[in-house]
């Protein structure tokens, strides 16, 4: 077991990384040793505001004494059993998950991507058996810009290199269109191979990217009228994030598939789920998709839990309520500043500052360098832009003084 009662200091974390293991990140130097709620602490005990959230896998706070508890009194009971046999959590998990989302059947699995490979597989596997598109010629469309993962099979639809560039070949029978171009869409869906378009409703690793008003249910109908399966990759923008529970909630209509993952466990363990209706789900029959972890009683006793903290503390109006309040007060901050901030945008708490320098500036790291001295978490993405996402159960009172520590920074700071 790690010893961890001896506590090894900031330096030493970072150095053992570096030694150890592999450098697939470049994280900023801040070294975190205990979370609780909307604050973290470093080995040497400096405090701050997490405005990343892991990237919004903790919307209810780091730590929830509830999901922790659930957590703690699954794993004194039973962890994993495989699906080779039944449990006495995953039945009942997956009678509330649906029901509370609105769904036939749910097919539990663990990370984000493994639920976007899951959504392919489905719309492929549906689009052979239903739609009846030839063997082996389905087609996928997603849009520029797009972000679900690190498997080849996410990584073949993206448009960013620094996730494709050199893991090729790539898997076909994939379509990449604009995003938030209707025209577009309709062009792709023309195809009859299509068998599903997947799409975030706002593109968070692209820089917290918002369509446009109606897009998304404009999108939903296209995709009906040519029998095309609309998947909703809520990894990031689900689970009260942008102020409703999903984000497609905000224009009244059901994604045909819908892929959860990241705050679904509240951040305390991997779990992710794709949901969708009896016509879809039963098309991929046993023993045709699943994974050793998938829907095991510790997860799903997790994730239970943390969606009923999300509804139990109105975790979608506080984040709708304090979202408009963040932006306001980025908007006066950009008007003290327009040298050095061009806009803020995002929905409920998922919002994003672009900074007024090139993709490749070092500014947008900088400020985070000088977010962090002054007490507050953030991460650029792309370059310059910086996201700004804390966890959901937020008060008032802490995003106030927040907004100070943002001001502060980006009043005293000098390119
Ligand atoms: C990393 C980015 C964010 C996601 C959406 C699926 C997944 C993600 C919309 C896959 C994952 C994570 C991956 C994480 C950092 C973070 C991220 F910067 F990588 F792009 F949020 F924007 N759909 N996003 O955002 O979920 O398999 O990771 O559980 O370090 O790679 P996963």
């Amino acid at each position: 077991m790690l010893d961890t009662s001896t506590r090894i200091s900031s330096q030493e974390a970072m150095d053992l990384e570096s030694r150890h293991g592999a450098h697939n990140y470049h994280p900023l130097p801040v070294v975190l040793s205990k979370g609780e709620g909307v604050f973290l602490w470093s080995p040497e005990g400096k405090k701050y505001y997490d405005f990343l959230s892991a990237y919004s896998a903790v919307n209810q706070g780091h730590c929830h004494p509830r999901i922790l508890t659930a957590l703690n009194e699954q794993a004194q009971k039973l962890t994993l059993t495989s699906r080779a046999f039944y449990n006495d959590v995953l039945g009942p998990y997956e009678a509330y998950i649906t029901k509370l989302l609105g769904y036939d059947k749910v097919l539990p699995m663990n990370t984000g991507v493994e639920g976007g490979e899951t959504a392919v597989k489905l719309c492929r596997k549906w689009g052979y058996k239903v739609k009846g598109i030839p063997a082996n010629q389905a087609k996928m469309i997603f849009v520029e810009g797009n972000f679900w993962g690190r498997t080849l099979g996410a990584i073949s639809s993206s448009t960013d290199p620094s996730s494709f560039e050199g893991f090729g070949p790539y898997m076909p029978g994939y379509s990449i269109i604009p995003y938030n171009n209707l025209e577009a869409l309709e062009e792709a869906l023309k195809d009859p191979n299509v068998a599903g378009f997947m799409v975030e409703p706002i593109q968070g690793e692209a820089g917290v990217v918002v369509p446009d008003e109606g897009y998304l249910k404009k999108a939903y109908e296209l995709c009906q009228k040519y029998n095309v399966l609309f998947v909703a990759d809520e990894v990031q923008t689900g689970l009260s994030r942008t102020g409703k529970m999903l984000a497609c909630d905000h224009e009244g209509f059901k994604p045909d598939i819908l892929i959860l993952g990241k705050a679904l466990s509240g951040g305390v363990f991997p779990v992710s789920a794709v949901l969708s209706s009896d016509e879809v789900m039963l098309t991929i029959q046993p023993g045709e998709h699943g994974s050793t972890y998938g829907g095991n009683p510790l997860a799903c006793a997790v994730a239970a839990e943390a969606l009923q903290v999300l509804v139990d503390e109105n975790l979608s109006e506080n984040a709708s309520r304090l979202g408009e309040i963040f932006r306001q007060k980025m908007s006066e901050l950009i008007e003290k500043r327009p040298d050095l901030l061009t806009l803020v945008r995002g929905k409920g708490l998922l919002n994003a500052i672009v900074i007024n320098d090139s993709e490749d500036s070092p500014t947008a790291w900088n400020i985070c360098l000088q977010l962090a001295e002054n007490g507050l978490l953030a991460k650029p993405t792309h370059g310059n832009i910086i996201r700004f996402a804390p966890p959901l159960v937020i008060t008032e009172a802490q995003l106030e003084e927040c907004c100070g520590i943002i001001e502060k920074t980006i009043l005293e700071f000098q390119k």
